[in-house]
């Protein structure tokens, strides 16, 4: 992509229009960063941009940054497609590029994308931690938390371990990893993609530009999985934790076993993985088969696996307080991470839901809801909505304004071998940036509940 002496237009700051307005600049562009938010709430970006010599202008998207047009946009994935400044940017046939693939385009280094509604972050972490183990150096980036222009450009890696959302894949045209990994797929940000063949249209661009050197990574039990393994030209691999799988990785008898061409072999024993959860087994064998594509040696990779022990915000173990374990699992932001998060747990739970309305309906979470779920506590934009969903099938529901009136509640209810559980099901943007400050604050709040 060709980026010396270009006009080029970042819209939207916040991580990755920080990370990508600095690497344009270096590239020798003349970039201004656009961002409809206040300079008050911006002004930690604001400060790195000015340190970089780089004009933002805030407060709102005015017209005139398309006159004289830019040669192109690149997007933050924050921002919706549909607004009404990216609508007349359509309308003078300006390009808006994503952000992942602008980047890749700064490297040569193999790219492995990990995308799907839930189990990335742990995907992208453990294929990480695999590489690295078995000494490849990796840049590691994208949705998981950490832009993917920080983590690329200038680094002299092997292989790049992007998580990928839909948000950022809705405008690519040419993204092409080797190895697309899709974890599984379910309703999600349907507020933003409209409805359920929209998100997976968005997703399926993980894929759609592979050829026969590339590989996809599916999910043998996902309802959607065919419409990926339709869409690529890649060698499509399976995991499955039920069913045995020609190519890629399952589980039989305790044991983990890869296969090529209908040939297995026992890759490690299941009982020395340490994640908590069944669902965490499709994790761990996406990233097996993906690592294996990607060269690392089976040892290498039972070892590494062996020795991952999870990421910040998904089940985290934070404290026992009197007996009551905590566990903060912040990073659920749709009902199908909770249900999975409920699902890990034997003790009884004291569950605590909320956050920010993205129009999902609660429906399929009651339904999953069993007698293990004592106690629910309802906070935030989507208390009310979440409660009278789920009184259908248990009638043990508090509903709260906020976060810290719902852990002081929590803390009353719970019982020595109670598990206070933190799987929100919601985003959390209707009180927090994301995910990762909402889980800081309730791990702040229980220890300091010590
Ligand atoms: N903005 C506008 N105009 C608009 C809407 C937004 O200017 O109409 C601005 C906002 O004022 C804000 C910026 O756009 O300044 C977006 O900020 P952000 O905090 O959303 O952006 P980043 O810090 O760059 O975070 C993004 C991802 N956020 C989203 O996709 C919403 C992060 O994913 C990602 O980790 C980060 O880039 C680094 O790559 C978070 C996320 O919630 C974790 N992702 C969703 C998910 O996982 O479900 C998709």
């Amino acid at each position: 992509m060709e980026i010396k002496n270009k006009r080029i237009l970042v819209l939207g700051a916040g991580r990755t229009g920080v990370g990508i307005a600095k690497v344009l600049k270096l590239e020798g562009a003349e970039v201004i960063v656009n961002d409809g938010a206040s300079a008050e709430s911006l002004k930690n970006d604001l400060e790195k941009l000015s340190q970089l010599d780089i004009e933002a202008v805030v407060g709102g998207h005015p017209k005139s940054l398309l006159d004289p047009k830019p040669d192109f946009i690149v997007k933050n994935p924050g921002i919706p497609m549909d607004i009404p400044f990216l609508e007349s940017a359509s309308s003078k046939n300006i390009q808006v590029v994503s952000d992942v693939e602008l980047i890749a385009s700064f490297t040569d280094a193999p790219i492995i994308a990990v995308t799907g509604t839930n189990g990335k972050t742990t995907v992208t972490s453990l294929i990480g931690h695999i590489l690295t183990g078995a000494q490849r150096r990796v840049s590691i980036g994208g949705n998981i938390g950490y832009s993917i222009a920080d983590a690329v450009y200038e680094s002299d890696s092997e292989f790049v371990v992007c998580e990928v959302s839909s948000f950022q894949l809705e405008s690519t045209q040419r993204f092409t990893p080797k190895i697309a990994v899709v974890t599984n797929i379910s309703p999600d940000h349907l507020d933003r993609h409209k409805n359920m063949n929209n998100y997976i249209e968005s997703k399926l661009n993980v894929c759609i530009n592979q050829n026969e050197s590339d590989f996809v990574v599916l999910n043998k039990q996902d309802l959607y999985a065919k419409r990926f393994a339709d869409a690529t030209r890649g060698n499509v691999y399976w995991f499955s934790r039920f069913d045995e799988v020609r190519d890629g990785a399952y589980l039989q008898d305790g044991k983990i076993y890869f296969a090529e061409g209908g040939k297995s072999k026992v890759v490690m024993n299941l009982d020395s993985v340490q994640l908590k959860g069944e669902h965490n087994f499709d994790n761990v064998l996406a990233a097996l088969v993906a690592s294996r594509l990607a060269g690392v040696s089976f040892q290498q990779i039972s070892e590494t696996i062996a020795s991952f022990k999870g990421v910040e915000h998904r089940l985290e173990y934070v404290t026992e307080i009197d007996g009551v374990q905590f566990y903060n699992d912040s990073k659920a932001t749709n009902s199908n991470s909770t249900i999975q998060a409920i699902n890990a747990f034997e003790r009884p739970l004291i569950l605590l839901l909320g956050g920010y309305d993205k129009g999902e309906e609660f429906d399929e979470l009651a339904t999953a809801l069993h007698g293990g779920v004592r106690e629910i506590i309802t906070f935030g934009q989507c208390k009310d909505k979440i409660k009278e969903t789920l009184s259908k099938k248990n009638k043990n529901i508090t509903s709260i304004s906020n976060i810290e009136e719902a852990i002081k509640i929590a803390i009353i209810k719970a019982q020595e071998g109670d598990v206070v559980l933190f799987s929100p099901a919601c985003a959390s943007w209707d009180t927090f940036e994301n995910f990762e400050q909402r889980g800081k604050k309730f791990k702040e709040l229980v220890l300091s509940a010590q």
